[in-house]
């Protein structure tokens, strides 16, 4: 169910009148870079001229190797077609998605051809011979005659597609008709990823996202290669995801947000478009119901879920640790049960994430007995567990994933839990929140962790980050956005860009090629296509944006 909402463009949102008094965070969005206007009709300059001045390596993440070649560079003309794998649904399927894409601002009409490839064609191919390149890589040739992209898999295809949209003039992401040309320079670049797991986080629950905005953060991040998005679905100021059989918890529990606004959940139906969407941009959606703590939402929505039988009030403040389901009562695994085996049937993804953060109203041994009885119902519906570091204590079975936000490089629990065969994924809260402010004077964000600089968040390496957690046990990095102070899609924007960006280079490339000099000049290329995109991202003075 949509719950009217104000206008998600502006900057300048109203603010929730209880974050006024809250001391920790800052109130107005006012240093929001402006979009560039959306025009269809052409820039003068842009008659003739070759603007595009960009290289082969100006891409995020950077590639594992990028040969350039000096000869002439492959030009998208009215003619080009998109050749696909004949019989291929899913490589079809990603030729129309660079259809889509390319076809507004060129104007061309980019068809797709099964026959042979015609000479300036743009061929997609999945013909076996990249298997070392594995199911995300991608090899791109392009010279005067063709662009190839192969791949052993429509994920590889995909990712080489996000290198290619770089690779254009930025005027290749408008959403109306632009002038070419439309260049791309020549030579090769063969691209694997670092790491399986890529992922972004947004909090729906702190403040509520709609379908669309979700969607929009998808585009984004898809961009960047990033191929997990973690929904953190519940927490103590809202219940965000229909559960049959439990009504209240929307009814009531996804009454409000923080701040006290409207708040509002995903239907069944609206979840599944958010799940369809994402799979088109080759992002599995992991879903978070956080438990033990983090649940005043369900508890003011059923009473017999708290100990003492009496239900709290909503909550619209942005405190942590002070709800607990009640671990000793029998309805609370039926709940649980219930809510785990229906999230667990409306999500394809393999992981299901229980939270088990900031349980600070539960003593330590009901959080392992809580534990202890939830961790087995995740595998009995199917999924793979995957918590915050905290659960490690609770000795998940080694096919469960520890998802680490601490703010150090040593963490003993998380060490042992790799030791047993666990899976790390690493979202350091210093380097990798994204809701962190950027310096002291920014006016959005949490400080607890940060501030975060761009430079801060991407100047670490996964695979030496955590003492006594080796390399291959890193799953990969996150990028988590709690939305205690981010309202609409412009401060998600606002704070994510350019940290998501960061992390999803550390993600992706090799250590070999992490390189601040190198990352800071590529992401002031980024810049042109963002305000095509009207994608308001912060300009911190660290990054030589163009015109500065
Ligand atoms: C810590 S990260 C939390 C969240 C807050 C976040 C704000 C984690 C596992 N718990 O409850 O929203 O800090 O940065």
């Amino acid at each position: 169910m949509k719950r009217t909402r104000e206008s998600t463009r502006s900057p300048h949102s109203r603010l929730p009148a209880a974050l006024a008094l809250a001391t920790t965070v800052t109130l107005a969005c006012g240093t929001v870079a402006s979009a560039a206007p959306q025009t269809s009709v052409p820039h003068p300059e842009e008659h003739g001229a070759d603007k595009h001045t960009s290289a082969l390596s100006d891409v995020i993440p950077a590639p594992t190797s990028v040969e350039p070649d000096r000869g002439a560079k492959f030009r998208i003309k009215w003619h080009t077609g998109i050749h696909a794998p004949r019989g291929n649904a899913e490589a079809n399927r990603v030729a129309r998605y660079l259809q889509q894409r390319l076809r507004p601002s060129t104007g061309y009409g980019l068809l797709i051809n099964r026959g042979t490839p015609g000479r300036g064609d743009i061929v997609l191919s999945l013909d076996g011979s990249e298997q070392r390149l594995g199911e995300a890589g991608y090899r791109m040739n392009v010279d005067k005659k063709r662009l190839s992209i192969r791949a052993t898999s429509s994920e590889g295809l995909f990712n080489g597609v996000q290198t290619l949209r770089q690779l254009l003039p930025a005027k290749a992401e408008s959403d109306s008709p632009r002038h070419g040309p439309w260049k791309v320079p020549a030579g090769e670049i063969v691209d694997k990823p670092r790491f399986e797991h890529r992922s972004a986080m947004l909090d729906v629950a702190r403040h509520f996202f709609e379908v669309d905005q979700v969607k929009r953060y998808i585009d984004q991040i898809a961009q960047y290669k990033i191929n997990y998005l973690h929904l953190h679905l519940t927490d103590d100021q809202g219940w965000r995801i229909q559960i049959d059989g439990w009504p209240r918890l929307t009814s009531h529990g996804g009454s409000t947000e923080v701040g006290g606004g409207d708040g509002g959940y995903y239907t069944k139906r609206e979840y599944a478009e958010i799940v369809d969407y994402a799979a088109e941009n080759n992002v599995t959606i992991v879903p978070e119901i956080d438990m033990p703590g983090h649940t005043n939402a369900a508890l003011s929505s059923y009473a017999e879920l708290n100990c003492d039988g009496k239900a709290p009030p909503l909550y619209t403040g942005i405190e942590v640790g002070f709800s607990s389901l009640c671990v000793d009562k029998k309805v609370t695994y039926r709940f649980v049960d219930d809510v785990i085996r229906q999230v667990a049937a409306m999500t394809p993804g393999q992981y299901l994430h229980i939270g088990g953060d900031e349980a600070h109203s539960t003593t330590d041994e009901d959080y392992r007995k809580f534990m202890s009885e939830v961790l087995p119902m995740v595998e009995k519906h199917g999924k793979t567990p995957l918590g915050w570091h905290e659960y490690a204590q609770a000795e998940p079975s080694k096919s469960a994933m520890v998802q680490y936000w601490g703010t150090t490089r040593s963490n003993s629990e998380v060490a042992e839990a790799a030791d047993r065969g666990n899976d790390i994924l690493l979202s350091p809260a210093n380097k990798a929140y994204v809701d962190q402010k950027y310096n002291p004077d920014t006016e959005l964000g949490l400080d607890w962790a940060g501030p975060t600089a761009v430079r801060q968040a991407y100047d670490w390496n996964p695979g030496d980050f955590l003492e006594s957690v080796p390399d291959s046990a890193i799953a990969g990095v996150e990028a988590p956005l709690f939305s205690e102070t981010v309202t609409n899609s412009d401060e998600i924007e606002f704070m994510a860009f350019p940290r998501m960006p960061a992390i999803a280079e550390l993600g992706w490339s090799s250590p070999e090629e992490l390189d601040w000099s190198s990352f800071r000049r590529r992401l002031a290329g980024q810049a042109a296509s963002w305000q095509e995109q009207g994608i308001d991202f912060y300009r911190s003075e660290q990054v030589p944006w163009p015109g500065n």
